[in-house]
């Protein structure tokens, strides 16, 4: 079974797109164990896919409900596609989950939605040059006003029948070798597609992930020590560091591909 899993931002245009995508295909319930209503649908262009909603959020921690749905969700079902929904118009804060969704290991499109109002809020994106810079297809839209849903459902169609391994985003050099260290101690344990995602959990001391995976106490030892020495380094928590070098990565993106024409007419004038 083709499965694609709706992810994004509250208010980021998930169920209009949905809508959509789906047309009037839909069941909806709930996910087991909490009241977070799940809904499924069948994709209009082609009803041998399975779309699954996934609750509205802004991060994969463990936190909410909802983050734990999610984020379950995508590990231990693995689809076979997230079509992440992007409010253009909060690019910055929606990326932000954008990137932990591609440390899942899982294939992603993106699908940039309120384009129609981009325009008012006096910003242009650089579509080609985001697609790029996160080695991801996305795809422009207005889910309200249907605006390239056609397109986004080639991409989708696309993505689907080809097996994409895309770069994951990298950070600072100082964290991207201690993730190196406690990947290479848990490789083996943990779903190889999702080996960054653990790493990154590890490090982070998420304490699902540390309950979850039984390591013995010298591999224990060993990523605490790599944790320790990263803290030192950074003069910083190790959730922090990675919150930190999450955002750096986003400014630089955000630096490259997004034009505010108010600052572009005060600079020229
Ligand atoms: P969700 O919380 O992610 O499921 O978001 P919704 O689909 O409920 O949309 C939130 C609000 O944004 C609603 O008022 C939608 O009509 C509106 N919306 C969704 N997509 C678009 C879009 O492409 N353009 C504009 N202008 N509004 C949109
Ligand atoms: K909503
Ligand atoms: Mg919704």
């Amino acid at each position: 079974m083709t499965v694609i899993a709706l992810a994004g931002n509250p208010n980021s245009g998930k169920t209009t797109l949905f809508n959509r995508l789906t047309g009037s295909n839909q069941y909806v319930g709930n996910w087991p164990g909490v009241t977070v209503e799940r809904k499924e649908g069948k994709l209009k262009s082609d009803k041998a896919v399975t779309v699954q909603d996934l609750p509205g959020i802004y991060s994969l921690s463990p936190y909410t409900a909802e983050e734990v749905v999610t984020r379950k969700y995508l590990l231990d079902e693995s689809p076979n596609l997230i079509v992440d929904t992007v409010d253009a118009t909060n690019i910055e804060r929606n990326l932000y989950l954008t990137l932990q969704l591609m440390e899942t290991g899982v294939p992603l499109v993106l699908a940039l939605n309120m384009i129609d109002v981009l325009k008012k809020n006096g910003r242009k994106i650089n579509i080609k040059k985001l697609s790029y810079m996160l080695s991801v297809p996305v795809v422009g839209i207005s889910a309200l006003k249907k605006t390239n849903v056609d397109k986004l459902e080639n991409e989708i169609e696309q993505s689907l029948s080809k097996a994409r391994d895309y770069p994951i985003p990298e950070y600072d050099e100082r964290l991207e070798t201690a993730l190196e260290m406690i990947s290479n101690d848990i490789q083996g344990l943990v779903p190889a597609q999702s080996l960054r995602w653990y790493a990154i959990k590890f490090f982070e001391r998420d304490e699902r992930v540390w309950d979850e995976i039984k390591l013995d106490a010298t591999r224990k030892e060993d990523i605490e020590q790599v944790i320790e020495t990263a803290e030192k380094l950074f003069e910083d928590n190790s959730d922090s560091i990675v919150v930190n070098a999450r955002y750096e990565y986003i400014a630089r993106i955000v630096d490259m591909c997004v034009i505010d024409e108010k600052d572009f007419t005060m600079s020229i004038s």
